[in-house]
């Protein structure tokens, strides 16, 4: 499991750039999990904030 936790005062999304998963947005303070139900490296943008981006890989 992948835990994004919102640490800033604003909020976030981290929905995946292959549609592999969607956060929706999460606010200042709340957190977001995932399940991988299997292995690989999944990009993600925030909707919010287009300049962030990162990657995460996943693992079982
Ligand atoms: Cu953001």
């Amino acid at each position: 499991m992948v835990v994004w936790i919102n640490e800033d005062p604003f909020p976030h999304t981290v929905p995946a750039s292959n549609g592999r998963f969607d956060s929706k947005t999460f606010g200042s303070g709340k957190s977001w999990k995932y399940t991988a139900r299997r292995d690989g490296v999944v990009p993600y943008i925030c909707t919010l904030h287009p300049n962030q981006r990162a990657r995460r890989a996943l693992a079982m």
